[in-house]
């Protein structure tokens, strides 16, 4: 079954950005469960500053699931990426994924890895970035494996990523892949910009298919951008998608508006 999540992100310096609630935990997770969402999906500042009992015991007094946790703080607060050119910034980028993986994988679900991933210029060729790209993903991934869960790699916008911009592409990057246990996140804002037909890339993926970002067009809440969501939500539904839909998108006007919208889009197109 198709369930419901919703971003809350603790990190500081992305206040402005796509999430719907902020930097208090125990607030969004009461607006959450207020609302009907089934599940939160956080970002935290490091793996470490998250409380896993306290978050455990807040999941369970608000009947919420934990739906996944991303690592997007590890870039926009430390600047690290798995392609970066020095071999320490990646090190400590590996570090950072694992420690969510580690934290995550404790709840049985898996890390995000988008902004995380970099790019290829700078004096690093696009074959060198891939290569750095897919050793990472097959130490990172078999990680995940252990604690029975994936890891969700998520195509980002020309804007944001120079690697992969399209479902086709990083599938096919990922088939050769010696690990098969990562997932495709697929952002319906990313591919509002990138794809040509957004429910055929969703039915391309498939079974790769592991949780999507429910944004429209311009990134706020599904319905109040131009995204037809009707082929969308019939295609989710008819692959047999039992993931989340997990908004993930501009608290505009705010962030109560933007999550009681997103929540009347979901029981409109999945209940
Ligand atoms: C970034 O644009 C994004 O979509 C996030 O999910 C990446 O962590
Ligand atoms: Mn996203």
């Amino acid at each position: 079954m198709i369930r419901s999540a919703v971003t809350i992100s603790l990190v500081p310096e992305s206040r402005g950005g796509p999430f719907v609630f902020w930097d208090d935990l125990e607030a969004g997770c009461a607006q959450a469960a207020a609302l009907g969402f089934d599940a939160v999906e956080i970002f935290p500042t490091h793996a470490d500053d998250l409380d896993g009992l306290a978050l455990r015991e807040l999941l369970r007094k608000h009947n919420l699931q934990l739906a996944a946790v991303g690592t997007g703080a590890g870039w926009v607060r430390r600047k690290l990426r798995l392609t970066d050119p020095d071999p320490h910034v990646r090190m400590c980028a590996r570090d950072f994924v694992a420690a969510v993986i580690d934290f995550a994988g404790g709840f049985g679900v898996p890390a995000i890895l988008g902004s995380m991933q970099g790019r290829w210029g700078d004096g690093v060729s696009r074959e060198q970035a891939l290569a750095w790209l897919a050793e990472e993903l097959g130490q990172l991934a078999p990680r995940a494996h252990a604690l029975d869960t994936c890891l969700l790699y998520e195509p980002l916008n020309r804007y944001e990523t120079n690697l992969f911009n399209t479902v086709a592409d990083a599938l096919e990057f990922l088939r050769p892949l010696r690990t098969q246990n990562v997932k495709l996140l697929c952002d319906l804002f990313h591919m509002a910009i990138e794809e040509t037909d957004i429910a055929a890339a969703l039915r391309l993926a498939g079974p790769k298919l592991g949780h999507v970002h429910f944004a429209d067009s311009n990134r706020r809440a599904i319905g109040w951008g131009h995204t037809d969501i009707a082929p969308i939500a019939a295609t989710l539904k008819d692959m047999g998608y039992d993931g989340y839909v997990s908004a993930e998108c501009f608290a505009l006007p705010d962030s109560d508006a933007a999550a009681r919208q997103t929540i009347a889009s979901f029981r409109r197109w999945f209940r």
